[in-house]
């Protein structure tokens, strides 16, 4: 295993001290070594709402400084980087050196493919091809490799970057850097995440959800599972910060029936002007789980940890859009909600952390996708 510190020690020898990028659970240890050194002015870190954002700060920050930027995300954040990487870094277009720091779910290895989670198989799968196509040279590090070839591997990519004025990664695998979890405050006086799910899905009663990536949808299931409550429910295991589209979407297509999406604040940050097309939704209830930092992937804080997204509603807006602190609030807000004849919004404080041993939904995705139609009946047409 490599030393994060070391490894960022190396970096800033070679110049490269601004960070930016969205959380992933390879490269914790790498985002706490961050956080620590920015506390002490020893580099620039940035959590930005999603890795597009990130690409885009990399570019302002070499205009300015002439120096490459780092920018660090987990590979299904690739998708969101495409636009201006392909768009304004290329060196056909504006050619921006950049490092980007790519955590490889769903790695390939000589043996095949390493066993992770349904919404890492693909996008794990096309990762190196991606780079490839998008005209990204890239070098892989893992857990084998020691620290002076991999600082000879970053120092030879940022030379490239700079001679080629173009961005250029390193695929980090699974390991390489050892995981760290943000260690979670015990003084709060917010209910836990799961309890908030519990009592949102008992008073939601039948009402569908689509519940977004990382943990809350996972205990949506183990909630589901443990005590037969709510209705039928869509775990947006990946596409973070989509569920509250396909939420809205579903709310389109089965009018007269309120939908609930249950949302994470670091996922509506990632793609909140969508609010301003769910705020039409007249039948959408939205319930953000507020913790102010992406729990799923290390606890690291988000973008925004002090935006009040019940004030971000209602300016791009939703009918009614209120802020809880406590599981007695919930069941009359929902009631409201419920009742009312336009787009709701609960942002629910929550604490950060979730159970040790949350389990993972067990059916695939594609047969989930089949029950959770079944159970919303007929067709609509
Ligand atoms: C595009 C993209 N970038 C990054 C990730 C990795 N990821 C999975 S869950 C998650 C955190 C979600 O945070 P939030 O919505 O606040 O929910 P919480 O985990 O705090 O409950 C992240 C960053 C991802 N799945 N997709």
């Amino acid at each position: 295993m490599l030393d994060a510190e070391e490894f960022l020690a190396d970096l800033s020898a070679l110049g490269v001290e601004r960070f930016f990028g969205v959380p992933d659970s390879l490269l914790s240890s790498l985002i706490v070594g961050l956080e620590t050194r920015a506390a002490h002015g020893r580099c620039r870190f940035e959590v930005t709402a999603d890795e597009g954002a990130a690409v885009g700060l990399a570019i302002g920050s070499y205009l300015g400084s002439k120096v490459p930027a780092a920018v660090f995300m987990q590979n299904s954040g690739l998708g969101n980087a495409v636009n201006p990487l392909t768009s304004l870094a290329h060196d056909k277009v504006y050619g921006i050196p950049m490092l980007l720091l790519v955590g490889w779910r769903g790695e390939m290895t000589a043996e095949g493919q390493l066993k992770d989670e349904p919404q890492h198989v693909f996008q794990g799968e096309i990762t190196c091809s991606m780079l490839e196509l998008l005209d990204v040279p890239y070098a892989v590090i893992g857990t084998d490799d020691e620290a002076e070839g991999v600082r000879k591997q970053v120092a030879d990519l940022l030379s490239l970057s700079e001679l080629q004025s173009k961005p250029v990664a390193l695929v980090i695998r699974k390991n390489t850097f050892a995981p760290a979890q943000k260690p979670v405050d015990q003084q709060t006086t917010l209910p836990t995440r799961e309890d908030a799910i519990k009592t949102a899905l008992d008073a939601l009663g039948a009402t569908p959800v689509v519940a977004t990536t990382g943990k809350i949808s996972r205990e949506v299931y183990e909630i589901q599972q443990a005590n037969s409550i709510g209705g039928p429910s869509f775990l947006s295991v990946g596409g973070m910060g989509h569920a509250v589209m396909i939420a809205t979407g579903l709310a389109m297509s089965i009018p007269g029936h309120k939908v609930a999406c249950f949302d994470g604040d670091g996922a509506v940050l990632m793609h909140a002007g969508s609010l301003a097309t769910s705020a039409r939704q007249d039948n959408l209830v939205h319930i953000v789980f507020n913790n102010r930092v992406h729990d799923s992937v290390g606890g690291q804080t988000t973008a925004g940890p002090d935006a009040t997204l019940s004030d971000l509603a209602t300016a791009l807006g939703y009918g009614s859009a209120v802020r809880l602190t406590s599981l007695e609030e919930i069941r009359p807000a929902l009631s409201r909600a419920l009742a009312s004849s336009h787009a709701s919004l609960l942002e629910i404080m929550v604490a950060p952390g979730a159970r040790s041993n949350l389990g993972r939904p067990k059916a695939t995705p594609s047969n989930s996708k089949l029950a959770f139609m079944d159970m919303l009946g007929p067709r609509n047409d």
